[in-house]
């Protein structure tokens, strides 16, 4: 049970590994995240993930927002 856990603890680390630096997310550096980007760049972020990131609700994340939903938990943390 235990080596179990362990198992599952480290595949939450390794998935974790994101680079979640706003510029490298930001794929075509107009310095706005689109759910493209995120999705490209975090592959286990949905839509729905994003659309709560979003919070002025304008269809990009800002950096602002990218920053915020990671410390909040929303995003993977790189
Ligand atoms: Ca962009
Ligand atoms: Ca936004």
């Amino acid at each position: 049970m235990k080596k179990t856990i362990l198992a599952l603890a480290a595949v939450t680390f390794s998935t974790a590994a994101y680079a979640a630096d706003f510029a490298t997310v930001d794929a075509d550096q107009d310095g706005a995240v689109s759910a493209e980007e995120l999705t490209a760049a975090m592959p286990d972020v949905d839509t729905n993930t994003f659309l709560e990131a979003d919070t002025d609700q304008n269809g990009t994340l800002s950096e602002a927002e990218m920053t915020a939903a990671i410390e909040s938990n929303l995003l993977p943390a790189g």
